[in-house]
């Protein structure tokens, strides 16, 4: 509750992205379909990390077009974008100084996604957000697992201390975001092994960015600003709190190539004015493909919503 956040309450629809090295394998791993949203294949096929890095070869975005993204979330009536900067897999879609895992040195596209996609949506008057896993990383030593105690894993190569983790990625990482990206919003995910010492520096770092709005994620006991719940709405609201309901189009935030669970336009739009009805924000998934494609689907239904918007005078 205070004026930083006026943008954001005014602001009511955004376009979440989930995009990663997890959309190369798509949902399939060993020939075998595997099961839940598709980002978390590394962790639900236990994957080696040196079998999972080996997906960064293959992941050349080639048809990305930050413009094209930007048009379409405008055009929807969207206010906002959040992507994810580095998702569970450790992975980082913007060059960091702190490790080789990144889109520079990992990938033959080697460029930049997140900065080119910043300067688009800001082109258009959207704000944009990075979202963040702080806790959890799958690939860098001592990253935390969920369900595993400090320095557990599936693989070898994710011994370490989750202290060192935080000193050596994800302050540093978080560092960058803020100086180099200079979001909006950011979004940190799953708080896992986090207490409130393990926090503070992460927290800390918040001050870089004057207006930064962060979510309820951070974890050591930290609220920050909104409240996030995850594929639903509350059913009156939450009280004396911002929030905003974060929701998939399908039942993937990772781009899976057979997931055709496909909500119809209709329920997407009642599920808006319901949450705006209630005082909240709806950030709306997508997930584009390795080839840097948002899929057809989802361009379907954000041109609905789009269109609707007109007819209503919010876009
Ligand atoms: C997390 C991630 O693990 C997931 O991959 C995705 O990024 C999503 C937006 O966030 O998943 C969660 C986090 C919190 C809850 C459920 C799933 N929750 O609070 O119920």
């Amino acid at each position: 509750s205070s004026d930083h956040l006026e943008w954001w309450r005014d602001a009511k629809f955004g376009m979440f992205i989930h995009w990663g090295l997890y959309a190369v394998p798509a949902g399939v791993y060993e020939g075998k379909q595997i099961e839940g949203i598709g980002e978390w294949i590394m962790q639900r096929g236990k994957i080696p990390v040196a079998e999972y890095q080996g997906y960064a070869k293959g992941f050349n975005p080639v048809k990305y077009n930050p413009e094209a993204w930007a048009e379409l979330a405008k055009n929807a009536g969207m206010k906002y974008i959040v992507i994810t900067a580095k998702h569970h897999d450790g992975f980082a879609l913007f060059p960091s100084d702190a490790t080789e895992w990144d889109i520079a040195d990992a990938t033959p596209y080697k460029k930049d996604l997140i900065t080119p996609l910043a300067e688009a949506a800001r082109h258009r008057g959207l704000k944009f957000g990075t979202y963040y896993s702080q806790a959890q990383d799958w690939t860098h030593p001592g990253g935390a697992k969920a369900g595993s105690k400090e320095g557990g894993g599936w693989d070898d190569a994710h011994k370490g201390s989750f202290d060192e983790y935080l000193k050596k990625i994800a302050v540093p990482q978080t560092r960058e975001i803020l100086t180099r990206i200079k979001p909006d919003i950011l979004w940190w995910d799953t708080p896992h092994l986090m207490t409130p010492e393990r926090a503070k520096p992460l927290h800390d770092l918040i001050a870089l960015r004057p207006g930064l709005i962060t979510n309820n994620r951070l974890g050591g006991g930290y609220k920050g600003d909104t409240e996030t719940p995850e594929q639903h709405i509350p059913a009156t609201g939450i009280e004396g709190r911002d929030w905003e309901t974060c929701m998939t189009m399908n039942d993937t935030w990772g781009y899976k190539s057979y997931d055709d669970n496909w909500k119809s336009t209709e329920v997407i739009l009642r599920n808006l004015i319901d949450i705006v009805s209630k005082g909240g924000n709806y950030l709306l998934n997508v997930g584009p493909t390795a080839e840097g494609e948002i899929p057809e689907p989802s361009i379907q239904r954000l041109q609905q919503l789009g269109d609707w918007m007109k007819l209503n005078g919010s876009a």
